[in-house]
């Protein structure tokens, strides 16, 4: 590598913790630090071009695009529009997302894009879509917790992954009435103590047949809203009949629950005269996360949660677009305004915004470790466009990635840092970074939001809305390629009307005043921040009760663990961006294995020894930080270090056959002291 990195100062950006109800003026450590990052030392200002001995070098912009364009079309026309691949992010803004996948369309022609958010909504997706027959992370605004009796939080750790959420569980737990579930004392299960409510530690995996026996209760014991669920549902016959057999005793053999805590539990869910369910990563991101997301949406059903005032459904989104990310295009099976791709309606009118002739687009492609994974291989992609993504460190059974991406014949990656991706890239492409840029974002509420440039950006990095306008040009593309995001909103709002996720009565000048948007938000309306009042978005207006299996989890046996993964407070995902940032670097320099004194006890580990843990395929070395505070059966692991530290070298290979979503959240491992 011969990068001379600019010398890096910190820029003269302060972040306000904006006045948004949804963090209070509060914002997480990740954000106080983010200025710094602006100006870490090696930011890149220049594309870079592998040459044939192997290193990257600094090249001219015309270079870079005129090196991929001719790559494109040769590789395309030997092997197929196909051929490319399109890896987008949930940090992406809305209109950014938007014009990755009109890009991808008809631009490169090719139906092979997909995007992050496949590892992280995609479960919680399907099941909202499935049930509600719209995907709105929270269908309400978060201030509609603050006054909630009993609020259930299924894997979701917000205390450290969502710090200023915090304040919103602040009523219940002054009733007593959060409730935790994780198999750790996670920092968010810590705040049910001193009567805060109740944290129930399940056997890793077990959620589904957790969710099953509550259930099973409410509809024994005839604790569901009757009314409700003749008016408002339908399925119950064929779901009462799936939980007949789970009672709660067969639950606490598969969840290690106790079966008196599980009646207890659906009463108190039943007589709460406000109760919302929320879930996280920690039950989605597993190969039956979509059922399981579908059998918390079941219990809240029952219950006559969604919709009635003080009392829902939600799931907690990610990254910070996380919501918005998934809406415009971004997905392999989807147009702007969370529309079918398959749906004719839907390429009509989103040709007619085009410009194009709807028999360009292409069909449904397939979803992201699908897609990685086809790299090189017959009928896969040969080459791969990554944007705002550190695929690398951040996919399951990270190692087969990291084989497929060396099988691709050309490999661009987009970042404003030489992420791991980046690196083994063949060119590299220098963007700019969320203060740098005009956009919007929308969060877990479904409300969009102004983000504005703050700063200029260095001379060298350029914006993706232009360097995507440049290889349209280059590959003699149909349609426009704005560069000015408020022009691509306006375009993005007209291909969204209509659809599900509406935002055709938007424009950045209106949110510039500083209005409420929820979508839908069709032109002439106030936005919508409730959903499910009147109505559900399937034609009949009811939601769907789906019945839903419990396979057994894989357990491990003899002295083998269960490994689960997830996130610590200082770093964000794969690193890349936090591991940069000193002030956070420092507070978690290394690979740390959260393990329970028996468990190290019984292995001959101390505090601070090195474990290794293995699976049949890799192993991984940790440092040993011992805790009570996870099960004895379990060890957890943070997903954020690269290289041989990537706990995803260890995560399994099996995704939901519905959402794709990979099982991140639970393997078996072995565990030994590293001698
Ligand atoms: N500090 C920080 N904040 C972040 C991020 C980050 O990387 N760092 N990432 C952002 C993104 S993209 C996301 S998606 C969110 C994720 O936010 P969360 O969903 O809160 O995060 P995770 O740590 O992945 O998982 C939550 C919890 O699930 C538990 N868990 C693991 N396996 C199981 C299981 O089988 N059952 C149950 N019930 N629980 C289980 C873990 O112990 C963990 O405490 O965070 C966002 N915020
Ligand atoms: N084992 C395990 N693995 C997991 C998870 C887990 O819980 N356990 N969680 C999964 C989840 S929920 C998620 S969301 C993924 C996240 O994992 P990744 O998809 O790898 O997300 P990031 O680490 O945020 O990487 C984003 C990259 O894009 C760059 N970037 C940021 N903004 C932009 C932009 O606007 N444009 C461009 N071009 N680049 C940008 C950043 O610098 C960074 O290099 O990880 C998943 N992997
Ligand atoms: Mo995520």
């Amino acid at each position: 590598m011969t990068l001379t990195p600019t010398p890096g100062e910190r820029l003269p950006v302060a972040v306000d913790g904006r006045d948004f109800p949804t963090n209070r003026g509060g914002l997480c450590r990740k954000g106080w630090t983010s200025t710094e990052l602006l100006g870490t030392t090696d930011r890149l200002t220049a594309p870079l071009v592998r040459r044939a001995d192997g290193r990257l070098e600094p090249t001219t912009w015309d270079d870079a695009l005129d090196l991929i364009a001719a790559r494109i079309t040769a590789i395309q026309s030997e092997s197929g529009r196909d051929a490319i691949g399109v890896f987008g992010g949930g940090g992406l803004t809305n209109e950014k997302a938007y014009q990755l996948g009109k890009f991808a369309r008809i631009a490169l022609r090719t139906s092979r894009i997909d995007y992050n958010g496949r590892f992280c909504m995609s479960s919680a997706a399907a099941a909202a879509n499935r049930a509600f027959g719209v995907d709105r992370g929270l269908p309400f605004p978060l201030s509609d917790l603050d006054t909630a009796e009993t609020i259930l939080m299924l894997g979701s750790n917000v205390g450290d992954t969502m710090p200023p959420f915090v304040s919103h569980l602040q009523g219940a737990r002054a009733r007593g009435g959060l409730i935790v579930v994780d198999p750790r004392r996670s920092s968010t299960a810590a705040l049910t103590s001193d009567g805060g409510g109740q944290h129930i530690q399940p056997v890793p995996g077990s959620d589904l047949a957790l969710l099953l026996g509550l259930i099973h209760v409410v509809i024994a014991e005839s604790l569901y809203d009757a009314r409700y669920v003749a008016e408002r549902t339908t399925g119950f016959d064929s779901l009462r009949r799936s939980v007949s057999l789970w009672w709660p005793e067969r639950a606490e053999v598969a969840t290690g629950v106790p079966a008196a805590t599980i009646r207890s539990l659906a009463r108190t869910l039943a007589q709460s005269s406000s109760a919302y369910i929320l879930t996280g990563r920690g039950v989605e991101q597993h190969a039956d996360g979509t059922d399981t997301a579908t059998a918390a949406i079941n219990l809240a059903l029952l219950l006559g949660l969604p919709g009635r005032p003080g009392s829902g459904y939600g799931t907690l989104t990610g990254q910070g677009n996380g919501q918005g990310g998934r809406e415009h295009g971004q997905k392999a099976d989807q147009l702007p305004g969370y529309r079918r791709i398959d749906d004719p309606r839907a390429r009509e009118h989103v040709a007619g915004v085009w410009g194009v002739d709807p028999s360009i687009i292409p069909g449904a492609g397939i979803p992201a470790v699908q897609l990685l994974r086809s790299s090189g291989r017959p009928g896969g992609v040969r080459a791969l466009l990554v944007h705002g993504s550190n695929v690398v460190v951040s996919s399951p059974d990270v190692q087969s990635i990291r084989d497929a991406l060396g099988r691709l014949d050309l490999l661009v990656v987009s970042d404003f840092v030489l992420s791991e991706t980046a690196a083994l890239a063949d060119v590299v492409l220098p963007v700019l970074q969320w203060a740098e840029e005009e956009g919007t974002m929308t969060n877990l509420e479904g409300r969009v939001i102004r983000r504005r440039r703050a700063i200029a950006p260095p001379a060298g990095a350029r914006s993706e809305l232009w360097i995507m306008s440049e290889l349209a040009r280059r590959l003699e593309a149909p349609g426009t390629w704005d560069l000015e995001p408020s022009v691509v909103f306006d375009e993005l709002a007209r291909a969204s009307e209509g659809g599900i996720a509406d935002y055709s009565g938007l424009s950045h000048a209106l949110l510039d005043e500083g209005i409420e948007a929820h979508w839908p938000f069709p032109a002439g309306s106030t936005g919508t921040p409730r959903l499910f009042a009147a109505s559900f978005a399937h034609p009949d207006g009811r939601a769907r009760l789906v019945a839903v299996r419990a396979s057994a989890p894989e357990t491990p046996r003899g002295s083998d663990l269960s490994l689960i993964t997830g996130r610590l407070l200082s770093h964000y995902q794969s690193g890349a961006q936090t591991r940069r940032v000193a002030e956070l670097a420092d507070a978690e320099p290394e690979l740390v294995a959260q393990l329970h004194p028996a468990t190290a006890r019984a292995r001959g580990l101390a505090d601070g020894d090195l474990v290794r843990l293995s699976t049949p395929r890799a192993a991984v070395e940790a440092r040993v930080g011992l805790s009570a505070d996870i099960r004895p059966d379990t060890v957890f692991l943070p997903f954020h270090y690269p290289g041989a530290d990537s706990a995803n070298l260890l995560t399994s290979e099996r995704l939901d056959p519905i959402s794709s979503m990979p099982e991140f959240k639970h393997a078996v491992v072995t565990a030994e002291k590293v001698v």
